[in-house]
Formats: C-alpha cells, sequence, structure tokens
C-alpha cells in the first residue's frame, strides 16, 4: 500500500521557474530526417527546460505530456523523467501545443496544464529575422512559474535538497592525491531564484533575459491589475486566472520581441 502523503508544511510556498518552447529550423537540418517528408518544410522541437544554472527540474517534474496536433501519428508523447522533456518532430504548420505536467508522486499535486504555440517563422526586428535565418534557428521560449503551496513535508524535502544543483557541477582535481572537487560550470552561481539580472538583456533564447529585474516588472505589471480587484474568493481566483494569462502573454510578447 502506497504510504499516505506526509503532512503539509503550513504557510509555506515554494516557487520554481523554467523555461517552456520551442526551436525550429528550416529543413534540411542536421538531425532531421532527409529528405523531409513529403510536404514538411520545418523540425521542430518543443521543450520543458530548466532555467540555466537553475536547480534540476525533475526533483519536482517527473512527467511531461506533449499533445500534438492530430495531423501527426501518435499526438499525444509522454516523456519520463529524467527526460529530456522535449519532442522534435517534421511538419508544415504552426499549431497549439498542449502540455500537462506531472509531478512528483510525494507532492500529492494534480497535473497541471500549459500551452505553446510553435514558432515556426522568424520573428522580432529586421537584424533579429537576419539572424535568425543565418543561423537557421528561431527560439521562441518563455519563462514559467510554478507555485507549489503548503507542499508536503516529504516534497518539501526534495525541493530544497542540496542534490538538485549536481547536474550543474563538475568533478575536477582527479590527479592522485587530490579529493575530487565539485565545482559549477558557468558565470552564474546557481540558484533556485532568478539571477537578479539578465546576463545578456534581452536575448530571450539564451535563458539569458530571465532574471529578477525582468521578474520585477512583470509582478509590478500584475500587482497594478490585481490592486484593481476586491479581496473577496470568487475575485481572488479570477484575479489569479489574469495573472497566468497576463503572464502568458508578457512570455509571448517577450518571446516575439
Ligand atoms: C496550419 N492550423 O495550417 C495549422 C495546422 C498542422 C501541423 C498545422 C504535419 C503533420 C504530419 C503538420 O505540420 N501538422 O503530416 O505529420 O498552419
Amino acid at each position: 500500500m502506497p504510504a499516505a502523503p506526509s503532512k503539509r508544511v503550513k504557510g509555506t510556498q515554494i516557487r520554481r521557474h523554467f523555461l517552456i518552447g520551442n526551436t525550429a529550423h528550416v529543413l534540411p537540418s542536421p538531425g532531421f530526417p532527409d529528405p523531409p517528408p513529403d510536404g514538411h518544410t520545418k523540425g521542430w522541437t518543443v521543450y520543458v527546460r530548466p532555467l540555466p544554472n537553475g536547480p534540476d527540474i525533475t526533483t519536482w517534474l517527473k512527467k511531461v505530456q506533449f499533445k500534438l496536433h492530430h495531423t501527426y501519428t501518435d499526438a499525444s508523447r509522454t516523456i519520463e523523467a529524467p527526460g529530456p522533456f522535449e519532442v522534435s518532430e517534421t511538419g508544415y504548420g504552426e499549431f497549439g501545443v498542449e502540455i500537462r505536467l506531472y509531478f512528483a508522486q510525494e507532492s500529492g499535486e494534480k497535473a497541471v496544464y500549459r500551452e505553446h504555440y510553435l514558432v515556426l517563422a522568424a520573428y522580432g526586428s529586421d537584424d533579429q529575422r537576419a539572424r535568425q535565418e543565418r543561423e537557421n534557428k528561431i527560439v521562441a521560449e518563455r519563462l514559467e512559474t510554478i507555485e507549489f503551496n503548503e507542499p508536503t513535508q516529504e516534497f518539501f524535502k526534495t525541493l530544497t535538497s542540496e542534490e538538485q544543483f549536481n547536474w550543474l557541477k563538475v568533478k575536477k582535481g582527479r590527479g592522485k592525491g587530490k579529493k575530487p572537487d565539485f565545482i559549477f560550470e558557468g558565470a552564474v552561481e546557481p540558484t533556485a531564484q532568478l539571477p537578479e539580472k539578465a546576463s545578456e538583456p534581452g536575448q530571450a533564447g539564451a535563458g539569458g533575459a530571465w532574471s529578477v529585474q525582468y521578474e520585477r516588472q512583470v509582478l509590478a505589471q500584475l500587482q497594478q491589475s490585481a490592486a484593481a480587484l476586491d479581496h473577496s474568493i470568487e475575485q481572488e481566483k479570477r484575479a489569479m486566472e489574469e495573472r497566468r494569462r497576463r503572464l502568458e502573454e508578457v512570455g509571448g510578447a517577450i518571446g516575439a520581441k
């Protein structure tokens, strides 16, 4: 018999940030069938990924279901941890990929739904489009946040464990007499929080644009709309829905810059 879910940690919320997005290439392109299937002009990958230098998302994310357009055979694709949580395909058209996130058993949380509308064509300023075409690579991704409200004690332990950073560490100094020393790869000290400032401002697609600064801007916008709302439970629910929608819009607008 499965163990009874453990007690919840009262008054605690744990938030995790991650990315949902897609890359796309004009075919033929390395890694995709050549010649491409009849009528297929683009190769793409839709994904759910950790932030660069963020904690391992598989501590809380155990399974992702991507539901593709019905023109695909086996439109429902399920990826189990450790992933990578991504699906690569070829095709001709854009559509909304339905994404379901399934959490660790001990969380006691139900699956959560997200959508990502594939971007297959170059977008943004003339310069940005020129670069995308030159590199034959389009990246359209947005910051997502998940909040675990009053996590179970067991889940809280997982979410706060040191091991979730292990994937960012590389072993150094394995020479004789030297103890293996774990160091972090990359310029940014790993953290469960967002970096204070975007490492490369405005460079969506490389993870560089997601920062505390950016988050504050988003939050400020959200607070403005939230302030206009009454505090009754019914209205708070509507506000939550509104925030989610705005976040997605802001994410989309950033991705489309
Ligand atoms: C469009 N509304 O016309 C969209 C439909 C269809 C996506 C997109 C090929 C699937 C397959 C494919 O790209 N489907 O032949 O396996 O833009």
